[in-house]
């Protein structure tokens, strides 16, 4: 009888051994506020990102993909645990990710991942203790800053690091990479505080963009047939004749030659960005010296987009495209083996990203998430993928430049309203956008009498869609839009 037991034990031992070497390890490099196009890869004429280019030369380049919430902590805790923000909870920056409420690198850990985090967790401002579902964790307070940043090294109290932010949690990622993961296979994710504001790139980037020009977009000037809140926010900490995140000193500007500050803003946010392509350099070159690069899965997105002056607006929050668009690059053999390389451009969420990477690690996928594995849709197409989705924000007080927002995206064609969160009909006008003839949302084709039959069924697809993930009108709460107001914000939350 002990004979049985122990060689059933050895064969289990031998089970877990060979699952170990088999199951790949995962880099997840996530990038605070990075544009879809702001990388070579994705379409920028100006940002030269070879080593994320090649990532996605080699690996998958998800071309549209979306944040269900474009806000920093709602949209990090949504990646992390595969579910919208009324249902996770975090739905504004000030929030914790729930104790006890599982993720995917809590899944991970539990099914024999050595698991760690490195840099801006951005989930509960004044706390840097290590969290839940990782062996090794480091973070900071609040938003950290470019430089000498204040770190908490797992959990052994706040201490100054000097140097600049994306190099810093570059070489304490690569440190915890190099130590013993006791035959386990690992997950690092790194929190890149590039490319959020206030934008300061490394000095040798300082300069690299004087030479590029930077008008504000033509949807900036073309505001006639968008609700009137869009013009009030103009003029606001969230708008381009306001104090860009400090780049604009004497505000609010809205003359012509003060587009100089605006170009300057932008010069300093792409600075930012090709610090985070030197660091892939060195994380891949350290994958590859260690013979790890082909059984790691490597990630690297955003985690909400930014506007850059299109329809006047700087930061993020609506529902307008470069406000939810983000960059999604995998690279994994095992992942594209039975394929080439390829750019895809089937609706991903970030939602999707937790059940994805547990199935690619053979960890249980929790039930009832709201997003899906993309798996099967990259490697042999999947005719069930979704073809809508909705979008899903609440009115902050201390950000008062965005009201309510609800919308629907499918394939072609978005339609957004604005409730006011006291249940009455809305008092901002909607928003409707054939995507596809209209990319850049020049056109809001809402007050078009032809279109009301499509309004109709986008209204009743939103409705659905919400509903898939327990929202109803009844149960969908949110605060009361108290209007755009010129106030800035509080400097300790900026
Ligand atoms: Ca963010």
């Amino acid at each position: 009888m002990k004979r049985i037991f122990l060689s059933f034990l050895g064969a289990m031992a031998l089970a877990n051994t060979s699952i170990a070497a088999d199951r790949p390890n995962i880099l997840f490099v996530l990038c605070d506020d990075i544009r879809w196009n702001a990388l070579g890869c994705t379409g920028s004429p100006h940002v030269k990102t070879p080593n994320i280019d090649q990532l996605a030369a080699e690996g998958v380049n998800f071309r549209n993909t979306f944040c269900t919430t474009s806000l920093c902590s709602p949209s990090r805790a949504s990646i992390l645990s595969g579910l919208y923000a009324h249902t996770h909870g975090v739905t504004n920056n000030f929030t914790e990710y729930p104790e006890g409420f599982v993720s995917f690198p809590m899944s991970l850990q539990k099914s024999g991942y050595n698991t760690g985090y490195i840099g801006k967790w951005h989930m509960g401002e004044d706390n840097s203790e290590p969290r839940p579902g990782f062996d090794y964790f480091v973070t900071h307070k609040g938003q950290g800053k470019y430089f000498d940043t204040e770190f908490n090294i797992n959990g052994a109290g706040d201490k100054l690091v000097p140097g600049y932010y994306t190099t810093v949690v570059t070489d304490m990622a690569l440190d915890w990479l190099k130590t013993d993961h006791g035959g386990k296979p690992w997950c690092m994710m790194i929190g890149h505080k590039a490319p959020h504001s206030f934008y300061t790139p490394e000095p040798k980037y300082e300069h690299t963009f004087d030479d590029v020009r930077v008008p504000y977009p033509k949807t900036a000037f073309d505001l006639d047939d968008n609700p009137k809140w869009i013009k009030e926010r103009l003029y606001t900490w969230h708008g381009i004749y306001g104090p860009l995140f400090e780049w604009r000193k004497k505000f609010p500007d809205d003359r012509p030659e003060a587009v100089k500050d605006f170009e300057n803003m932008v010069h300093g946010y792409w600075g930012t960005i090709l610090s985070v392509d030197d660091s892939m350099a060195r994380l891949r070159k350290f994958l590859e010296e260690t013979g790890q690069l082909d059984n790691t899965i490597i990630v690297f997105m955003g985690d909400n987009g930014l506007l850059e002056g299109e329809q006047g607006m700087v930061d993020k929050r609506t529902m307008h495209e470069p406000s939810i668009r983000i960059p999604l690059i995998v690279r994994y053999p095992g992942l594209t083996a039975a394929s080439a390389p390829k750019s895809l451009e089937s609706q991903v969420l970030t939602v999707d990203l937790a059940p994805s990477l547990l199935e690619l690690c053979g960890a249980p996928v929790p039930e009832k998430l709201h997003g899906r594995s993309f798996v099967k849709l990259v490697q042999s197409g999947d005719p069930d993928w979704r073809k809508s989705w909705f979008y899903h924000y609440n009115y902050e007080k201390q950000f008062p430049y965005t009201p309510n927002v609800r919308g629907v995206r499918t394939d072609e064609w978005k339609y957004v309203h604005y409730p006011q969160g006291d249940g009455k009909p809305d008092r901002h006008m909607a928003e409707l956008y054939n995507i596809k003839d209209d990319p850049e949302e020049m056109h809001n084709l809402i007050a078009r009498p032809e279109l009301a039959g499509k309004v109709a069924e986008l209204q009743a697809e939103l409705a659905r869609v919400m509903a898939t993930a327990g929202l109803t009108p009844e149960n969908d709460t949110m605060p009361l839009d108290e209007g755009i107001k010129t106030e800035l914000p509080d400097a300790k939350i900026r």
